[in-house]
Protein backbone atom coordinates (compact mmCIF):
# COMPACT_ATOMS: atom_id res chain seq x y z
CA UNK A 1 0.00 0.00 0.00
CA UNK A 2 2.74 2.32 0.56
CA UNK A 3 4.86 1.48 -1.65
CA UNK A 4 4.89 4.40 -3.78
CA UNK A 5 5.79 6.77 -0.64
CA UNK A 6 8.76 8.15 -1.32
CA UNK A 7 12.14 8.07 1.36
CA UNK A 8 12.70 10.85 3.58
CA UNK A 9 16.17 12.16 3.81
CA UNK A 10 15.64 13.68 7.07
CA UNK A 11 15.92 16.98 7.68
CA UNK A 12 20.06 19.34 7.39
CA UNK A 13 19.64 20.88 10.95
CA UNK A 14 16.93 18.39 13.12
CA UNK A 15 19.07 15.10 11.91
CA UNK A 16 22.27 16.39 12.53
CA UNK A 17 20.88 16.73 16.09
CA UNK A 18 19.67 12.99 16.05
CA UNK A 19 23.21 12.20 15.08
CA UNK A 20 24.78 14.20 18.01
CA UNK A 21 22.89 12.33 20.42
CA UNK A 22 23.50 9.08 19.12
CA UNK A 23 26.90 9.61 18.67
CA UNK A 24 29.11 7.81 21.83
CA UNK A 25 32.97 9.78 21.31
CA UNK A 26 32.96 11.69 24.51
CA UNK A 27 33.99 14.76 22.99
CA UNK A 28 31.08 15.16 21.14
CA UNK A 29 30.54 19.15 20.41
CA UNK A 30 26.99 20.10 19.13
CA UNK A 31 27.44 23.45 16.95
CA UNK A 32 24.78 22.47 14.43
CA UNK A 33 20.86 23.35 15.65
CA UNK A 34 20.29 26.98 16.88
CA UNK A 35 19.95 26.36 19.84
CA UNK A 36 21.39 28.45 23.41
CA UNK A 37 23.59 26.22 25.65
CA UNK A 38 25.42 27.94 28.49
CA UNK A 39 28.83 27.74 29.74
CA UNK A 40 28.20 24.11 31.19
CA UNK A 41 26.59 23.07 28.21
CA UNK A 42 23.29 23.11 29.82
CA UNK A 43 19.73 24.41 27.95
CA UNK A 44 19.39 26.84 30.09
CA UNK A 45 15.78 27.42 32.36
CA UNK A 46 15.46 31.23 32.04
CA UNK A 47 15.25 32.54 36.43
CA UNK A 48 11.70 34.44 34.82
CA UNK A 49 10.66 31.52 33.21
CA UNK A 50 11.04 29.12 36.91
CA UNK A 51 8.94 32.09 38.67
CA UNK A 52 6.34 31.73 36.03
CA UNK A 53 5.98 28.17 36.42
CA UNK A 54 6.47 27.72 40.16
CA UNK A 55 3.48 29.78 39.94
CA UNK A 56 1.64 28.20 36.92
CA UNK A 57 2.33 24.57 39.50
CA UNK A 58 1.02 26.00 43.44
CA UNK A 59 -1.55 25.15 42.89
CA UNK A 60 -1.54 23.55 39.20
CA UNK A 61 -3.19 25.44 36.74
CA UNK A 62 -6.32 24.28 35.50
CA UNK A 63 -5.83 23.41 31.01
CA UNK A 64 -9.04 24.39 29.39
CA UNK A 65 -8.61 25.35 25.81
CA UNK A 66 -7.22 28.47 24.60
CA UNK A 67 -8.47 31.05 22.13
CA UNK A 68 -7.61 30.13 18.17
CA UNK A 69 -5.52 32.86 18.75
CA UNK A 70 -4.05 32.44 22.05
CA UNK A 71 -4.67 34.37 25.23
CA UNK A 72 -5.02 38.33 24.70
CA UNK A 73 -1.66 39.14 27.03
CA UNK A 74 0.12 37.12 24.69
CA UNK A 75 -0.75 38.91 21.61
CA UNK A 76 -0.69 42.05 23.11
CA UNK A 77 3.44 41.42 23.93
CA UNK A 78 3.97 40.35 21.15
CA UNK A 79 2.81 43.77 19.45
CA UNK A 80 5.03 45.50 22.12
CA UNK A 81 8.18 43.80 21.32
CA UNK A 82 8.01 43.61 17.91
CA UNK A 83 6.78 47.13 17.53
CA UNK A 84 7.17 49.50 20.42
CA UNK A 85 4.19 50.12 23.16
CA UNK A 86 3.68 53.45 21.65
CA UNK A 87 3.69 52.68 17.85
CA UNK A 88 0.73 54.65 16.23
CA UNK A 89 -0.23 50.97 14.78
CA UNK A 90 -0.72 49.34 17.58
CA UNK A 91 -2.67 52.40 19.11
CA UNK A 92 -4.96 52.38 16.30
CA UNK A 93 -5.41 48.98 16.47
CA UNK A 94 -4.37 47.86 12.99
CA UNK A 95 -2.45 44.77 14.35
CA UNK A 96 -3.80 41.59 14.09
CA UNK A 97 -1.77 39.18 16.09
CA UNK A 98 -1.93 35.27 17.18
CA UNK A 99 0.34 33.15 18.94
CA UNK A 100 1.47 29.87 16.92
CA UNK A 101 3.04 26.94 17.21
CA UNK A 102 6.98 28.74 17.46
CA UNK A 103 8.04 30.52 14.89
CA UNK A 104 7.46 27.91 12.54
CA UNK A 105 3.74 27.89 13.39
CA UNK A 106 3.83 31.46 12.36
CA UNK A 107 5.35 31.17 9.11
CA UNK A 108 3.13 28.33 8.14
CA UNK A 109 0.10 30.26 9.54
CA UNK A 110 0.64 33.24 7.21
CA UNK A 111 2.39 31.21 4.65
CA UNK A 112 -1.38 29.53 4.72
CA UNK A 113 -2.97 33.03 4.84
CA UNK A 114 -1.35 34.62 2.12
CA UNK A 115 -1.77 31.30 -0.48
CA UNK A 116 -5.42 31.69 -0.14
CA UNK A 117 -6.00 35.81 -0.16
CA UNK A 118 -3.24 36.55 -2.69
CA UNK A 119 -3.19 33.38 -4.84
CA UNK A 120 -0.89 35.02 -7.61
CA UNK A 121 1.88 35.67 -5.33
CA UNK A 122 5.38 34.24 -5.70
CA UNK A 123 7.70 33.84 -2.61
CA UNK A 124 11.21 35.19 -2.60
CA UNK A 125 13.81 34.11 0.47
CA UNK A 126 17.31 35.13 0.18
CA UNK A 127 19.94 33.28 -1.00
CA UNK A 128 20.58 31.51 1.92
CA UNK A 129 18.11 31.17 3.85
CA UNK A 130 17.04 28.83 6.96
CA UNK A 131 16.10 25.80 4.54
CA UNK A 132 12.57 25.26 6.17
CA UNK A 133 11.52 29.20 4.90
CA UNK A 134 11.63 27.26 1.14
CA UNK A 135 9.81 24.46 2.62
CA UNK A 136 7.16 25.93 4.47
CA UNK A 137 6.28 27.99 1.61
CA UNK A 138 6.50 25.13 -0.70
CA UNK A 139 4.60 23.33 1.37
CA UNK A 140 1.56 25.95 1.50
CA UNK A 141 1.75 25.70 -2.25
CA UNK A 142 4.29 28.90 -3.55
CA UNK A 143 6.82 28.84 -6.15
CA UNK A 144 9.70 29.90 -4.17
CA UNK A 145 12.90 31.98 -5.52
CA UNK A 146 16.08 33.27 -4.06
CA UNK A 147 17.02 37.02 -3.90
CA UNK A 148 20.62 37.89 -3.77
CA UNK A 149 22.31 38.70 -0.64
CA UNK A 150 25.02 36.66 0.69
CA UNK A 151 28.21 37.50 -0.66
CA UNK A 152 31.26 36.13 1.35
CA UNK A 153 34.38 37.85 -0.37
CA UNK A 154 33.08 41.21 2.01
CA UNK A 155 31.31 38.86 4.81
CA UNK A 156 28.38 41.44 3.84
CA UNK A 157 25.45 41.90 1.13
CA UNK A 158 25.40 42.00 -2.18
CA UNK A 159 23.31 44.98 -1.92
CA UNK A 160 23.24 46.46 -5.66
CA UNK A 161 22.37 43.39 -6.70
CA UNK A 162 19.70 42.40 -4.21
CA UNK A 163 18.28 45.95 -4.78
CA UNK A 164 18.17 45.68 -8.85
CA UNK A 165 16.53 42.15 -8.05
CA UNK A 166 13.82 43.27 -5.77
CA UNK A 167 12.83 46.02 -8.43
CA UNK A 168 11.85 43.78 -10.98
CA UNK A 169 9.46 41.97 -8.68
CA UNK A 170 5.70 42.10 -9.67
CA UNK A 171 3.14 43.82 -7.27
CA UNK A 172 2.07 41.24 -4.07
CA UNK A 173 4.93 39.21 -4.32
CA UNK A 174 6.34 38.12 -0.72
CA UNK A 175 9.90 39.21 0.36
CA UNK A 176 11.19 37.07 2.95
CA UNK A 177 13.61 38.97 5.21
CA UNK A 178 15.40 38.59 8.36
CA UNK A 179 15.05 41.60 10.68
CA UNK A 180 18.21 40.82 12.69
CA UNK A 181 20.46 37.97 13.04
CA UNK A 182 20.48 36.20 9.61
CA UNK A 183 20.28 32.73 9.45
CA UNK A 184 22.41 31.47 8.06
CA UNK A 185 25.39 34.11 7.35
CA UNK A 186 24.61 36.20 10.40
CA UNK A 187 25.20 39.21 8.18
CA UNK A 188 22.35 42.13 8.41
CA UNK A 189 21.53 45.00 6.49
CA UNK A 190 22.10 48.42 7.70
CA UNK A 191 19.87 50.54 8.49
CA UNK A 192 20.34 52.76 5.61
CA UNK A 193 20.32 49.55 3.86
CA UNK A 194 16.92 48.52 5.30
CA UNK A 195 15.63 52.39 4.19
CA UNK A 196 16.81 51.63 0.65
CA UNK A 197 15.31 48.31 0.58
CA UNK A 198 11.71 49.30 2.34
CA UNK A 199 11.87 52.12 0.19
CA UNK A 200 11.49 49.77 -3.10
CA UNK A 201 9.24 47.31 -1.44
CA UNK A 202 6.71 50.19 -0.69
CA UNK A 203 7.45 51.54 -4.11
CA UNK A 204 6.97 47.91 -6.02
CA UNK A 205 4.31 47.29 -3.56
CA UNK A 206 5.85 43.85 -2.43
CA UNK A 207 4.80 42.39 0.27
CA UNK A 208 7.53 42.08 3.19
CA UNK A 209 6.94 38.91 5.59
CA UNK A 210 9.78 39.48 8.89
CA UNK A 211 10.79 36.28 10.00
CA UNK A 212 12.64 37.80 13.55
CA UNK A 213 13.64 34.20 15.51
CA UNK A 214 16.24 36.20 17.80
CA UNK A 215 15.03 39.56 18.83
CA UNK A 216 17.97 40.00 21.59
CA UNK A 217 20.53 38.33 19.98
CA UNK A 218 21.75 40.85 17.87
CA UNK A 219 22.27 44.56 19.65
CA UNK A 220 18.79 44.79 21.88
CA UNK A 221 15.29 44.05 21.97
CA UNK A 222 14.55 47.48 20.43
CA UNK A 223 17.24 48.10 17.51
CA UNK A 224 17.21 44.31 16.34
CA UNK A 225 13.28 44.91 15.23
CA UNK A 226 14.82 48.51 13.43
CA UNK A 227 13.28 46.93 10.19
CA UNK A 228 9.84 46.20 11.27
CA UNK A 229 9.45 49.32 12.93
CA UNK A 230 10.69 51.04 10.49
CA UNK A 231 8.29 49.38 7.85
CA UNK A 232 5.51 50.13 10.13
CA UNK A 233 6.35 53.83 10.34
CA UNK A 234 5.98 53.92 6.36
CA UNK A 235 2.77 52.66 6.24
CA UNK A 236 3.45 49.41 4.68
CA UNK A 237 1.21 46.21 5.09
CA UNK A 238 3.21 43.41 6.82
CA UNK A 239 3.61 39.92 7.99
CA UNK A 240 5.85 39.52 10.86
CA UNK A 241 6.58 35.88 12.45
CA UNK A 242 8.38 35.52 16.02
CA UNK A 243 10.48 33.20 17.82
CA UNK A 244 10.54 32.88 21.43
CA UNK A 245 11.83 29.56 21.00
CA UNK A 246 15.78 31.03 21.93
CA UNK A 247 14.76 34.37 23.92
CA UNK A 248 12.97 32.64 26.32
CA UNK A 249 15.07 29.37 25.67
CA UNK A 250 11.72 27.67 25.32
CA UNK A 251 12.21 25.36 22.32
CA UNK A 252 10.02 22.90 23.02
CA UNK A 253 6.81 24.49 24.27
CA UNK A 254 6.32 25.68 20.81
CA UNK A 255 5.60 29.74 21.66
CA UNK A 256 5.59 32.28 18.90
CA UNK A 257 3.67 34.91 17.18
CA UNK A 258 2.19 35.90 14.29
CA UNK A 259 1.41 39.49 13.41
CA UNK A 260 0.06 41.46 10.27
CA UNK A 261 -0.20 45.15 10.04
CA UNK A 262 -2.86 46.13 7.95
CA UNK A 263 -4.10 49.94 6.80
CA UNK A 264 -7.36 50.00 8.91
CA UNK A 265 -8.25 48.60 12.29
CA UNK A 266 -11.37 47.67 9.92
CA UNK A 267 -8.92 44.94 8.02
CA UNK A 268 -6.91 44.90 10.87
CA UNK A 269 -10.16 42.59 12.45
CA UNK A 270 -11.10 40.54 9.08
CA UNK A 271 -7.32 39.50 9.24
CA UNK A 272 -7.77 38.59 12.65
CA UNK A 273 -10.36 36.58 12.11
CA UNK A 274 -8.85 35.06 9.02
CA UNK A 275 -5.89 33.82 10.83
CA UNK A 276 -8.38 32.26 13.69
CA UNK A 277 -9.97 30.44 10.58
CA UNK A 278 -7.01 29.36 9.30
CA UNK A 279 -5.70 27.71 12.81
CA UNK A 280 -8.64 26.22 13.29
CA UNK A 281 -8.53 24.18 10.20
CA UNK A 282 -4.72 23.31 10.95
CA UNK A 283 -4.92 22.87 14.62
CA UNK A 284 -7.38 24.28 16.23
CA UNK A 285 -6.19 26.83 19.43
CA UNK A 286 -2.35 26.78 20.76
CA UNK A 287 -0.97 25.04 23.82
CA UNK A 288 -1.44 26.38 27.09
CA UNK A 289 1.66 25.63 29.33
CA UNK A 290 3.70 27.84 27.13
CA UNK A 291 1.20 30.49 26.59
CA UNK A 292 1.11 31.01 30.59
CA UNK A 293 4.39 31.32 30.65
CA UNK A 294 5.22 33.89 28.12
CA UNK A 295 2.24 35.74 29.11
CA UNK A 296 3.38 35.69 32.54
CA UNK A 297 6.84 37.06 31.94
CA UNK A 298 5.78 39.52 29.54
CA UNK A 299 3.33 41.04 31.46
CA UNK A 300 4.78 41.24 35.07
CA UNK A 301 7.42 44.74 34.62
CA UNK A 302 9.91 43.12 37.05
CA UNK A 303 9.62 39.42 35.38
CA UNK A 304 9.69 41.40 32.07
CA UNK A 305 13.14 43.90 32.70
CA UNK A 306 14.70 40.28 34.52
CA UNK A 307 13.90 38.36 30.75
CA UNK A 308 15.35 41.34 29.17
CA UNK A 309 18.62 40.90 31.41
CA UNK A 310 18.53 37.22 30.81
CA UNK A 311 18.61 37.27 26.85
CA UNK A 312 21.58 39.84 27.17
CA UNK A 313 23.40 37.81 29.35
CA UNK A 314 23.36 34.93 26.24
CA UNK A 315 24.00 37.45 23.84
CA UNK A 316 27.30 38.67 25.76
CA UNK A 317 28.44 35.03 26.03
CA UNK A 318 27.47 34.28 22.33
CA UNK A 319 29.77 37.32 21.31
CA UNK A 320 32.73 36.16 23.88
CA UNK A 321 32.79 32.99 22.33
CA UNK A 322 32.79 34.32 19.06
CA UNK A 323 36.25 36.33 20.09
CA UNK A 324 37.91 33.41 21.34
CA UNK A 325 37.29 31.41 18.76
CA UNK A 326 38.93 33.99 15.98
CA UNK A 327 41.65 34.88 18.28
CA UNK A 328 41.88 30.33 18.71
CA UNK A 329 42.48 29.72 15.49
CA UNK A 330 44.01 33.14 13.86
CA UNK A 331 46.98 32.31 16.08
CA UNK A 332 46.67 28.67 14.21
CA UNK A 333 46.32 29.70 11.16
CA UNK A 334 47.91 33.18 10.69
CA UNK A 335 47.43 33.55 6.86
CA UNK A 336 43.81 33.16 7.22
CA UNK A 337 40.93 35.78 8.25
CA UNK A 338 38.71 35.02 10.83
CA UNK A 339 37.50 37.86 11.20
CA UNK A 340 34.15 36.90 9.94
CA UNK A 341 33.32 36.04 12.83
CA UNK A 342 33.16 38.81 14.76
CA UNK A 343 31.28 40.93 12.22
CA UNK A 344 28.37 38.47 11.73
CA UNK A 345 25.68 38.58 14.41
CA UNK A 346 23.64 36.31 16.62
CA UNK A 347 23.66 32.78 17.15
CA UNK A 348 25.46 31.99 13.82
CA UNK A 349 28.88 31.99 11.78
CA UNK A 350 29.07 31.21 8.63
CA UNK A 351 32.08 29.64 8.36
CA UNK A 352 32.84 29.27 5.06
CA UNK A 353 33.60 25.25 5.40
CA UNK A 354 32.88 23.07 2.54
CA UNK A 355 30.24 20.34 3.13
CA UNK A 356 33.11 17.76 2.75
CA UNK A 357 35.11 19.44 5.56
CA UNK A 358 32.03 19.88 7.88
CA UNK A 359 31.62 16.03 7.20
CA UNK A 360 35.07 15.72 8.42
CA UNK A 361 34.61 17.76 11.54
CA UNK A 362 31.87 15.37 11.81
CA UNK A 363 33.69 12.09 11.47
CA UNK A 364 36.89 12.36 12.35
CA UNK A 365 36.13 14.93 15.30
CA UNK A 366 32.77 14.72 16.64
CA UNK A 367 32.11 17.90 16.13
CA UNK A 368 28.89 18.85 14.22
CA UNK A 369 27.94 22.15 12.36
CA UNK A 370 25.08 22.39 9.68
CA UNK A 371 26.82 21.17 6.25
CA UNK A 372 26.35 24.58 4.54
CA UNK A 373 29.23 25.65 6.88
CA UNK A 374 26.74 27.38 9.30
CA UNK A 375 28.24 27.00 13.05
CA UNK A 376 25.75 27.71 16.12
CA UNK A 377 28.31 29.65 18.58
CA UNK A 378 26.58 28.90 20.97
CA UNK A 379 27.47 25.83 21.31
CA UNK A 380 30.89 27.24 22.20
CA UNK A 381 31.54 27.52 25.82
CA UNK A 382 35.44 27.64 27.54
CA UNK A 383 35.73 23.73 28.16
CA UNK A 384 35.25 23.25 24.52
CA UNK A 385 36.37 25.74 22.60
CA UNK A 386 39.93 24.86 22.64
CA UNK A 387 39.12 21.48 21.08
CA UNK A 388 37.01 22.58 18.48
CA UNK A 389 39.87 25.39 17.21
CA UNK A 390 42.32 22.85 16.93
CA UNK A 391 39.86 20.56 14.83
CA UNK A 392 38.95 23.04 12.46
CA UNK A 393 42.45 24.28 11.98
CA UNK A 394 42.94 20.64 10.87
CA UNK A 395 40.26 20.22 8.02
CA UNK A 396 41.21 23.77 6.80
CA UNK A 397 45.00 22.95 6.62
N1 LIG B 1 12.90 31.32 11.75
C1 LIG B 1 14.24 31.22 11.75
C2 LIG B 1 15.03 32.24 11.01
C3 LIG B 1 14.84 30.19 12.47
O1 LIG B 1 16.16 30.14 12.48
C4 LIG B 1 14.07 29.24 13.15
C5 LIG B 1 14.68 28.11 13.85
C6 LIG B 1 12.68 29.40 13.12
C7 LIG B 1 12.13 30.45 12.40
C8 LIG B 1 11.75 28.48 13.82
O2 LIG B 1 11.59 28.78 15.14
P1 LIG B 1 10.69 27.84 16.09
O3 LIG B 1 10.16 28.77 17.10
O4 LIG B 1 11.62 26.82 16.64
O5 LIG B 1 9.64 27.24 15.25
N2 LIG B 1 15.85 27.74 13.60
C9 LIG B 1 16.66 26.69 14.25
C10 LIG B 1 15.95 25.44 14.56
C11 LIG B 1 15.34 24.74 13.38
O6 LIG B 1 15.97 24.55 12.35
O7 LIG B 1 14.16 24.37 13.52
C12 LIG B 1 17.90 26.47 13.39
O8 LIG B 1 18.04 27.11 12.33
O9 LIG B 1 18.75 25.67 13.78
Amino acid sequence: MFQHVEFYAGDPILGLMDKYKADERSQKVNLGVGVYYDEEGRLPVLECVKTVETQLANPPKPRPYLPMDGLPGYRAACQRLLFGSDHIAVKEKRIASTATLGGSGALCVGANFIHRWFPKARVFVSDPTWGNHIGIFEGAGFEVGKYPYYNPAIIGVRFDEMCAFLQELRENDVVLLHPCCHNPTGVDLSREQWDQVLNIIKEKKLIPFMDIAYQGFGDDMDSDAYAIRRAADLGLSLFVSNSFSKNLSLYGERVGGLSVVCPSDEEARRVQGQLQFTIRRIYSSPPSHGGYVVDGVMNDEALFTQWVGEVYVMRDRIRDMRQKLQDALSEKLPERDFSYFTKQRGMFSFTGLTPEQAERLQKEFAVYIVSNGRMCVAGLNSKNIDYVAACMAEVLK
